[in-house]
């Protein structure tokens, strides 16, 4: 035994973890002279409290379907995560979800907290540390993904739980604090759970009075027990955060509710036992200092000079706690499941389908074939023919619009899709109302479980999912992101409605894909495409108007877009002079070009190019043979930002795009107005060849 354990009996073990969590992370921050000390001081007692005493969650298998949920909204205090999850010792997993047999994260990572390749990072990664189970850090975030979490736990429990099988019950314990209160976003999400009665889902409120600036009453006065209250919330108060018993009680009374979510105001105190940086804006954000790590140990009865000290007996009272809870819940739940894949085969095997990301056969089945039509028919009318299908092929493909669905196209209309409720937890169809914030980061939290989620709003409202979208590419999550008016297509709604700048500052976020389709059966392939990421969110940038539908007789076959660019019409010989590139609704303005071009005896091609990401992700010789770098003669056609496409057109080549805002005005007028027509792109590449 070590000192420190010698001098305590039994009772005192509970202490004796909760102040390796604090030291841990006061040395953490200190040896990295960065980072957050004050906020897990105050907080040890309570994710102490969650994990040890009352989480179902088993550190051998952080996979384990059925688990509790853990959200550390407030990311910031992220060594709370990294001691917890060491202190467990919870295991490692790889991203085809094999347990690898080693420590998540090792004292070692703790002891280069904050340094390159350490599990350890400055704010919690979802793909990069097991057992984090979402990427936090901008505020607000980690709370409304753990709504998407509770939605997806009752409509899991609604379609597989059958009477005697509660094969899903977990819950989610989400912790946040004063900024995640603040946080628009964050309201959006407590309404919406309100609204829906997750009693599944639990928010600790870490009231300590203190952000960044200084204390909250410069900027953040309101009564936040009564906002939750008005939400619909059940409402919890413990007024000192190192009360375990009370907390514990909350938690107990947390599990006892139904029909609401739970919310625990904890008051705290940042930077707890720290007698100078106690209760202060410096507690948050900056090392102790070593004579005050030095003060704080020993006002905590800790070795003043040990550093990275885990006594004796800690990681044992852990064992005892969450390890055997977690173990024996988790032996229970295969022991359950087995019977439940003796009795319901079937329903097994999609859950274990759903947990390796995979697609149930037949999932591409009557995808819809769209024939040739110059009146066409619109992307987001093609969107809602393949989403109803693909709902019907696999179960847990589900999603919906914020409360834009008749315009979006997104509804599922065949019967029995449903609309999740309260009382309807197996809807297929989410209302999400006019939150898109809350909508893009629940949507992370359905896909963060396993679902196959898709939201739907305008492109342009595409900037209030933006930090959603973003970070479910960082986490690489296949959340799918339907966008409908993608262009100026809706005229008269004038700028406020018309994107410019958005597929540029799509297509810069890392690992997403963005894809927007040019005819009905771009849209199929788009799909399709999409739905066998496993890893990779993707942006689906679909027409309001209607697109003629290609000839693909007389045209390249759709299923090209799986390259990213494909030739789609080519110059006789493969020979071309010039080549048009488009997306989306201006393929065909493209085409009617080459057309026109190709009578005049002028060799172009026409390069439909739905997604940049997927086509640079091609090797040099198909890139090469899609865009010959001995034609320099290239013109981009896109309803959008001009910026970035010199990529494709070259030092030579022009773009046809927008570099102001739109106006308000019918579309017809505005193609006109910006030269989103065939005469000026065939006028361009004359020029371009000079040629009359
Ligand atoms: C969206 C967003 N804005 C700003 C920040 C920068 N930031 C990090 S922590 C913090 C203050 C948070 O205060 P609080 O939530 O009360 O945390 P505490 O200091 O009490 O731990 C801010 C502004 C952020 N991480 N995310
Ligand atoms: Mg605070």
């Amino acid at each position: 035994m070590s000192p420190v354990a010698e001098t305590l009996n039994t009772t005192d073990l509970d202490q004796l973890c909760i102040n390796t969590i604090r030291t841990l992370s006061i040395d953490a921050v200190q040896q990295a002279k960065s980072g957050h000390p004050g906020t897990p001081m105050a907080l040890a007692p309570l994710v102490y409290t969650i994990w040890n005493r009352v989480m179902e969650f088993d550190p051998r298998d952080p996979l384990w379907p059925n688990r509790d949920r853990f959200v550390l909204s407030n990311g910031h205090a992220s060594m709370l995560l990294w001691s917890i999850l060491h202190l467990t010792r919870t295991q490692a997993v790889n991203a085809e979800y094999e347990n690898l047999g080693h420590a998540s994260v090792t004292l070692d990572d703790i002891r280069r907290f904050r340094q390159l390749d350490s599990k350890a990072p400055g704010h919690p990664e979802y793909h990069w540390v097991s057992g984090v189970e979402t990427t936090s850090g901008p505020l607000g975030q980690g709370i409304a993904t753990s709504v998407g979490m509770a939605i997806a736990q009752k409509w899991l429990a609604s379609r597989f739980n059958r009477p005697g099988f509660p094969i899903f019950d977990y819950r989610i314990y989400t912790v946040a604090g004063d900024g995640c209160m603040m946080e628009g976003i964050g309201s959006e999400a407590a309404s919406l759970a309100g609204h829906l009665g997750l009693d599944n889902l639990c928010w600790i409120y870490d009231n300590n009075r203190i952000t960044i600036e200084g204390h909250t009453s410069i900027a953040f006065t309101e009564d936040v027990a009564m906002r939750f209250l008005a939400y619909g919330w059940q409402v919890l108060r413990v007024s000192d955060a190192n009360d375990i018993e009370r907390i514990q009680h909350s938690l107990g009374r947390f599990r006892d509710n139904t029909g609401s979510p739970t919310m625990i105001i904890l008051d705290s105190h940042i930077g707890y036992g720290s007698p100078h940086k106690q209760d202060t804006a410096e507690a948050h954000g900056e090392p102790l200092g070593e004579e005050e790590v030095r003060l704080t140990k020993r006002a905590y009865g800790w070795p003043e000079d040990a550093k990275f000290l885990v006594p004796d007996g800690v990681y044992e009272y852990f064992e005892e706690g969450i390890g055997t809870r977690g173990a024996k819940a988790h032996r229970e739940w295969k022991k359950l499941f087995e019977a439940y894949r003796a009795r319901y085969p079937e329903l097994a095997a999609e859950i274990e389908q759903m947990q390796r990301r995979e697609l149930p056969n037949g999932w591409d089945r009557n995808l819809p074939v769209f024939p040739a039509d110059p009146k066409g028919i619109a992307g987001r009318d093609a969107s809602n023919k393949v989403l109803n299908v693909l709902a019907q092929n696999i179960p847990w493909f589900l999603g919906g619009s914020a409360d834009l669905g008749p315009s979006n196209k997104t509804l599922l209309t065949y019967e029995g899709a449903g609309h999740f409720q309260a009382n309807n937890p197996g809807g297929k169809n989410l209302h999400f109302g006019i939150r898109e914030h809350a909508m893009g980061a629940t949507l992370n939290g359905l896909a963060l479980s396993k679902l196959r989620p898709y939201g739907g709003t305008f492109f342009i409202f595409s900037d209030y999912e933006r930090p959603a979208i973003r970070l479910a590419a960082l986490m690489e999550v296949p959340t799918i992101f339907v966008f409908t008016h993608d262009a100026m297509g809706d005229g008269e709604d004038g700028p406020t409605h018309q994107p410019v700048e958005h597929l540029a500052s799509l297509r810069a976020i890392p690992g997403l894909v963005t894809l927007r389709p040019g005819d009905a059966n771009e849209v199929v392939e788009a799909y399709r495409c999409i739905l066998q990421l496993r890893h990779q969110p993707a942006v689906l940038v679909l027409s309001r108007q209607p697109l003629p539908t290609l000839d693909r007789t007389r045209y390249a076959p759709a299923t090209g877009l799986a390259r990213g660019a494909y030739v789609l019409a080519d110059a006789p010989g493969a020979n071309p002079e010039v080549i048009l590139i488009a997306t989306g609704s201006e393929v065909s303005v493209a085409v009617d070009a080459h057309e026109k071009l190709i009578a005049e005896g002028i060799r172009s091609r026409v390069v439909s190019m739905p997604s940049w990401d997927i086509f640079d992700h091609q090797t040099q010789e198909y890139r090469d043979q899609v865009l010959p770098p001995n034609v320099a003669a290239r013109i981009a056609v896109e309803q959008a930002s001009t910026f970035g496409w010199e990529r494709y057109v070259g030092a030579k080549g022009r773009v046809i795009g927008m570099t102001t805002f739109g106006a308000s005005a019918p579309l017809k007028e505005l193609q006109r107005k910006f030269g989103f027509e065939p005469a000026r792109v065939t006028a361009m590449a004359k020029e371009l060849l000079g040629r009359k």
